[in-house]
């Protein structure tokens, strides 16, 4: 089969003084950090959407990328041969995982028949160059969001039939996921929400989502799934409100439905700065309720309100991540580039200039988050903060053996407490910019 990226050979770790535009500065495959390889710690993922299919267009101007890769644009071999670029790219870069939507492989026919019988045979195809490489499904998912007849949801639409599409679609893109080995099974709700509560019965939607996701872990256990499921919550976009607004909201959704067993968070960067809060925040809630499960690594505007998907670059941002990853003992998923070169970005170099990026600067962040807590210093911070409870009257509201007349009663024989102490924030904040660009 030919070669696509003609010009552009195995990208290589060539260290941080490297000034080769195709070659990694810090993403170093096998080198060991906090105890594994770094393709260990980071199993990066390409998503087929940005990378494969979008060529660029905006709101007010269409593609500037030629995604053609030699094929009529919409034809089998069209689909096939994006498999053949999306292959020949992971292999150049040494990605090990991809992530898909349905009609991100085939083109949607007028007929879901047709459209299955399209993913049959690209999955085919996908399971053939699979073979004799290391390279697996990270998470498939079904496009409930493009389709016009999902214009008032898939899950919470008010048609019966419409949401019997969406059971279809689900039902064939977990069975597309369990032939190509996937990870995992992502739910993003973009039109699972409301435009205006005039029109919307919240329960009722909220509760027939849940339905539908009780109905595909039944149907996806009962194939051999025995990954993950997830939501990867999203405060607006397209929706003005969308259900899974953020992983605390997402959490209890799941909980309230019993489904908290099979499901676990798809933390987005840039979903949580839409939600107000930093990516860290989402990772760390995730974490703290034990449903950390995948990472769609990427980047926001915060001079933007919308999603700009952007490739991170972020050091920052990517250590205080990998500090989240790397205290929550790992991630059942990976990290998935749910992220697009910039539209004037439109050469086959940039789109692999935006994955060095991307993978670099997890690498990097990565590295100084194992430093930080080598350093100690946070770790040791945070544990001094809260030591007035590990003895004394403190020790004893941890153990739930008291009550608030005891408490009072203490409080009055103290009159006035001592402390609290210090918070530290700037001290904190020289520590990191300390372990980040100190030598
Ligand atoms: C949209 C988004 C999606 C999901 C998968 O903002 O992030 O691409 O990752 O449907
Ligand atoms: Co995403």
């Amino acid at each position: 089969m030919a070669e696509i990226f003609k010009n552009i050979s195995k990208i290589e770790y060539e260290g941080a003084d490297s000034k080769n535009p195709l070659a990694f500065k810090f993403y170093d495959a096998d080198k060991i950090v906090f105890g594994k390889k770094m393709s260990e710690h980071l199993p990066f993922a390409m998503a087929w959407w940005h990378n494969l299919c979008a060529e660029g267009g905006d709101m007010f101007g269409r593609g500037t990328a030629d995604k053609s890769f030699g094929a009529k644009v919409g034809t089998t071999e069209h689909a096939k041969a994006k498999v053949d670029a999306g292959f020949e790219f992971m292999q150049k870069l040494g990605i090990k995982y991809f992530c898909f939507h349905d009609v991100d492989l085939i083109p949607e026919a007028d007929d879901i028949k047709e459209t299955n019988n399209r993913l049959d045979e690209i999955s085919d195809y996908i399971l053939s160059k699979m073979q004799g490489t290391d390279i697996k499904c990270l998470w498939g998912t079904a496009n409930m969001f493009s389709n016009p007849r999902y214009m008032n949801g898939a899950g919470s639409t008010n048609s019966a039939d419409v949401y019997c599409f969406a059971a279809a679609q689900i039902k064939k893109a977990l069975d597309i996921t369990v032939k190509l080995g996937g990870r995992g099974y992502v739910f993003w709700g973009g039109r699972e929400g409301y435009e205006t509560l005039l029109n919307t019965d919240v329960k009722f939607e909220q509760e027939n989502i849940a339905r539908l996701m009780r109905m595909a872990v039944d149907y996806g256990r009962s194939i051999g799934f025995k990954g993950d499921f997830y939501i990867e919550p999203k405060p607006k976009e397209p929706m003005k409100h969308q259900y899974d607004f953020d992983a605390a909201t997402a959490i209890g959704f799941l909980r309230q439905y019993g489904l908290d067993k099979d499901f676990k968070m798809n933390i987005e960067a840039n979903h949580a700065t839409l939600a107000g809060h930093t990516f860290e925040h989402e990772l760390r809630i995730s974490a703290i309720n034990g449903m950390l499960g995948s990472i769609d690594a990427n980047q926001g505007d915060c001079l933007l309100g919308w999603d700009t998907d952007e490739f991170p670059f972020d050091a920052y941002s990517a250590t205080m991540c990998m500090y989240e990853v790397l205290k929550a003992g790992g991630l059942t998923g990976g990290f998935n580039f749910d992220a697009k070169t910039r539209r004037p970005s439109n050469a086959y170099e940039d789109m692999f200039e935006a994955y060095i990026l991307g993978m670099d600067t997890f690498a990097l962040g990565l590295i100084k988050a194992a430093a930080l807590i080598g350093d100690g210093r946070i770790d040791e911070f945070k544990k001094q903060r809260y030591s007035s409870f590990s003895s004394g009257i403190g020790a004893k509201i941890l153990s739930g053996k008291t009550d608030l007349k005891e408490l009072s009663a203490y409080a009055e024989k103290l009159g006035k407490p001592e402390g609290p102490s210090s918070g530290k924030q700037e001290y904190l904040e020289s520590v990191v910019n300390q372990v980040l660009f100190g030598k």
